[in-house]
């Protein structure tokens, strides 16, 4: 880190970077929710089916995001673990229209709880109920439900029914997020202070 890094982290001028990881099934609505999160300058307009993952950035008030948004098609799902370790906070996006692959969004929620480089830490996870605005959409309730949420004990979660094309729900979601992990900086600091 440069001195005027250092200067401008010390005079509260420079956000604190947080690394997100954005993960879910293709055709979930990962890269549309993270295209919208970015100034309307920087922001998209054709989105494409992500290859692998890409790096993207936004900033909150207080914080400074790198999001891996990973692709979620079925061959590139097993990259996803080779950035867990990297990850200070997740974001776990669902078609709540997809009803037919609902337990398959489950199986690698599971599979995602139980990796070692995610079991016992307590990161938080944001999950976003997406395409809302679909008829055939499920609430965010009976989301939660059918992946079994009320079951993670030892992680903050917090889940919101977005529309990622009208953007409808993500600040909600992104300012949840932004809390637990300011919160969590100062509780950190509170036990250093001890
Ligand atoms: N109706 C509706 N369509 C949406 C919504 N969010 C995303 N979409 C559409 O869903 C399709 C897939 O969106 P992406 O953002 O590419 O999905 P992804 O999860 O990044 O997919 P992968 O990169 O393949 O993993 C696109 O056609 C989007 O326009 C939403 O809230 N409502
Ligand atoms: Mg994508």
């Amino acid at each position: 880190m440069g001195l005027f890094d250092k200067l401008a982290g010390w005079l509260g001028l420079k956000k604190k970077e947080v690394h997100v990881l954005c993960l879910g099934l293709d055709n979930s609505g990962k890269t549309t929710i993270i295209n919208k999160l970015k100034p309307s300058n920087a922001q998209t307009q054709d989105i494409v089916p992500t290859i692998g993952f890409s790096i993207e950035k936004f900033k909150t008030s207080s914080l400074s995001f790198t999001v891996f948004d990973m692709s979620g098609q079925g061959r590139y799902r097993n990259l996803w673990e080779h950035y867990y370790k990297e990850g200070q906070a997740i974001i776990f996006v669902i078609d709540s229209s997809d009803k037919l692959r609902m337990v398959v969004a489950k199986e690698e929620l599971d599979t995602l709880l139980n990796h070692p480089d995610i079991k016992h830490r307590r990161l938080p996870i944001l999950f976003f109920a997406n395409k809302m605005d679909l008829r055939d959409a499920i609430s965010s309730v009976k989301v939660s439900q059918l992946l079994s949420l009320e079951n993670i004990k030892d992680k903050p979660w917090h889940i919101c029914a977005s529309d990622a094309l009208k953007g409808e729900g993500l600040q909600e979601g992104v300012d949840w997020l932004q809390d637990q992990i300011t919160q969590s900086d100062s509780s950190n600091e509170d036990m250093r202070d001890k």
